[in-house]
């Protein structure tokens, strides 16, 4: 039997390898016995505090598609888009999609697959209604790392993508986790402040995404912190490594979002074509910093927005 690589996004977050490493789980149980976890890059900080927690290990290291069998089959989760997903997917078959992003129109496939795509709070609030649906209860390993995706992705159900099944979900997995959602989130960002911290390249790239907007690129990254006190001192540093990245990768548009949890405000740090830098909606601060009250959340707000700024310029 050919290996089926259940694969979160390229820098990816907790709901990445924390979505792989459950769906895997229920494919395997279900239509997909050969199903294993894999992810797209190093374990964030943060969830590595959750596979502890879980007591699970970290899934498996993918580069390349090369690195697989010949017959080897993907099944993308927490993202659907090829520019964030394993390099050399084009000529690779994905089987199975499980997301809650945007459409990028990049999955054609020569057979029907399965492709679930809403607009929740998380992929694991996907996954554990899979389980649901399939009769089956996840073991405590598994809903532990289905509440940390569903958690760390809305905020604990504060985030503008939160829905009603995000909350009914939790409260079903964290039982059965045996873990209380307040002081698992006080626990979860606890953990590594970036910002405190971080090297520029661990808060540019941690949580980073690219996209392609009508033939456009531009580049999101993301970090979210407790209170954004060391701010100040550290963005002439975090803008010059931004504009550095918008040229390597020449984007027309990079921008860094440091969230704060406590009250999800962002500040926003632009760079790129000063058009579309202008053309951003959101409250300006000087010519290159932003602030987002409200914003959190780079799929429903930031993206969005972005895309709005590079069509208008
Ligand atoms: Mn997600």
């Amino acid at each position: 039997m050919s290996d089926l690589y259940v694969i979160g996004h390229k820098n990816p977050d907790t709901d990445a390898i924390c979505g792989a490493i459950a769906l895997a789980d229920f494919l395997s149980q279900t239509s997909h016995p050969e199903a294993k976890p894999a992810r797209l890059g190093e374990v964030p900080e943060r969830t590595a505090w959750v596979l502890e927690q879980a007591g699970v290990q970290a899934p498996k290291l993918i580069n390349h598609v090369s690195e697989c069998a010949a017959d080897v089959q993907f099944a993308l989760v927490d993202h659907n888009e090829f520019k964030q997903s394993v390099d050399g997917i084009d000529d690779a078959p994905v089987v199975y999609v499980l997301d809650h992003h945007r459409l990028a129109g990049d999955v054609v496939t020569k057979e029907p697959i399965r492709f679930i795509n809403e607009p929740v709070g998380s992929s694991c609030t996907i996954i554990a209604r899979e389980y649901r649906y399939a009769g089956l209860t996840p073991s405590k390993e598994i809903a532990t790392c289905l509440c940390a995706g569903l958690i760390s992705d809305t905020l604990l159900l504060t985030s503008p993508t939160t829905t009603e099944l995000d909350k009914e979900i939790l409260p079903w997995i964290a039982e059965l986790a045996g873990i209380d959602p307040e002081e698992f989130t006080e626990g979860f960002f606890a953990v590594g402040s970036l910002l405190g911290s971080g090297s520029t390249e661990a808060i540019l790239n941690t949580d980073r995404k690219e996209f392609e907007e009508n033939g456009t690129k531009l580049t999101i990254a993301q970090i979210e912190e407790r209170g954004l006190g060391p701010f100040d001192g550290r963005r002439e540093e975090l803008e010059s490594a931004l504009k550095q990245l918008c040229i390597d990768g020449d984007y027309a548009l990079a921008l860094l979002a440091v969230t704060d949890i406590k009250d999800n405000n962002s500040m926003i740090i632009a760079s790129g074509k000063t058009e579309c830098i202008a053309a951003l909606p959101f409250e300006k601060v000087d010519e290159t910093l932003f602030f987002g009250k409200g914003v959190c959340s780079r799929k429903k707000q930031i993206f969005p927005a972005a895309a709005e700024a590079i069509a208008k310029s």
